[in-house]
């Protein structure tokens, strides 16, 4: 048997650079190799308000988003979370074994939530926890995530663990995926934070949808370090971001870029980068154009289909293990 790996996004925003980088590229190399899900995590988005007509249309757009980056359905699952009532039934068995000083330690919720936690919905609180039913659910081996979930993958492998101890072996305790390269590509604006879906100044991210315009604008805006070697280097994050960038997007390995831009400055290396990002995303964006309706609907639901079947499985494992039913 195959070992599996389950990941997800989510269905808020436009998906940027990082989230296909850090990612969804990962998905698609690794299908070949472990019976894959990937899950387009509708009720994660709820933890923050959205409105509805925008939701419905952003979760058929995520799926679209998948296939054009790779995920093929020949080979993968693809569903809707909320398509698989168990994800939701699972949260709330987890909720009861999930301390409140585990999530409180949750880095994402402090910076989501703003600092004012009165004001935070719960929702936003325990997500952590939705999360972890989601890779358990389906007996994960390997999650294939951007540096950012690493501590939520933390919670999940704790949650196992306490759960299979206290009520006997039942979940499998998944392993963490981060790249080593592009686990957090930054922000062009600010090279010290994450390159993020919510950053409300645009230009910190290229989107998968960018027109090509935009896409030389940003790049050629992104802020720089001091210095004029275009090298890979701790001590010169901005560089050390847009560098990672290309290396990711041609394939090349991290000598042969140093080596290609050796003696060039930086104009010359955003020029470069921005054809190399623009040509990439071409027809990445017009296979995004290619999946009708009616045949993205019929994905989905193969998928939930296949999905239901797993999740009932082990959430049925579980309620038996608690003395439930
Ligand atoms: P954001 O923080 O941008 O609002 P998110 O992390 O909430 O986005 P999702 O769409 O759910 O957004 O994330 C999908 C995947 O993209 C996750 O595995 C996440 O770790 C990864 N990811 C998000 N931002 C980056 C980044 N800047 N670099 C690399 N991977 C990233
Ligand atoms: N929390 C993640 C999205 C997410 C996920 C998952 C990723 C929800 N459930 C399960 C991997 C596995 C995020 O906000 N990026």
């Amino acid at each position: 048997m195959r070992e599996r790996i389950f990941s997800g996004a989510q269905p808020t925003g436009q998906l940027h650079i990082g989230n296909y980088l850090g990612a969804l590229k990962n998905w698609v190399e690794l299908q070949d190799d472990y019976e894959s899900i990937f899950c387009i995590v509708n009720l994660h988005a709820i933890t923050l308000p959205q409105d509805p007509a925008s939701l419905r249309k952003a979760t058929l757009d995520l799926a679209r988003i998948y296939l054009a980056a790779g995920v093929d359905p020949a080979k993968s699952t693809i569903f809707i979370q909320s398509d698989v009532p168990q994800h939701a039934e699972l949260a709330w068995t987890l909720s009861c074994i999930a301390r409140m000083g585990e999530l409180e330690r949750m880095t994402q919720f402090k910076d989501k939530g703003k600092g004012n936690t009165e004001r935070a919905g719960v929702g936003l609180f325990t997500y952590p926890i939705l999360m972890a039913s989601d890779i358990l659910l389906y007996q994960t081996d390997l999650v294939p995530v951007g540096q950012d979930q690493k501590q939520h993958l933390e919670l999940t492998r704790d949650l196992a663990e306490r759960f299979n101890r206290d009520y006997g072996e039942t979940f499998k305790v998944p392993e963490p995926y981060i790249p080593k390269a592009g686990a957090s590509i930054k922000s062009l604006q600010d090279p010290e934070k994450k390159m993020s879906k919510s950053d409300e100044n645009a230009n910190g991210s290229i989107f998968l949808l960018d027109d090509p315009d935009t896409i030389t604008k940003k790049i050629k805006r992104a802020v720089t370090d001091s210095g004029t070697d275009i090298t890979f280097d701790e001590t010169r994050p901005a560089i050390t971001n847009l560098l990672t960038i290309f290396q990711l997007l041609t394939g090349k390995t991290g000598e042969e870029c140093v080596a290609h831009f050796e003696g060039k400055g930086y104009g010359h290396f955003k020029t470069e980068l921005a054809e190399v990002t623009v040509e990439f995303l071409k027809p990445f964006q017009a296979r995004v154009k290619e999946y009708d309706e009616e045949s993205l609907k019929a994905i989905l639901s193969a998928g939930a289909e296949k999905a239901r079947q797993i999740a009932a499985e082990t959430l049925r494992s579980v309620y038996k293990q608690m003395g439930i039913n």
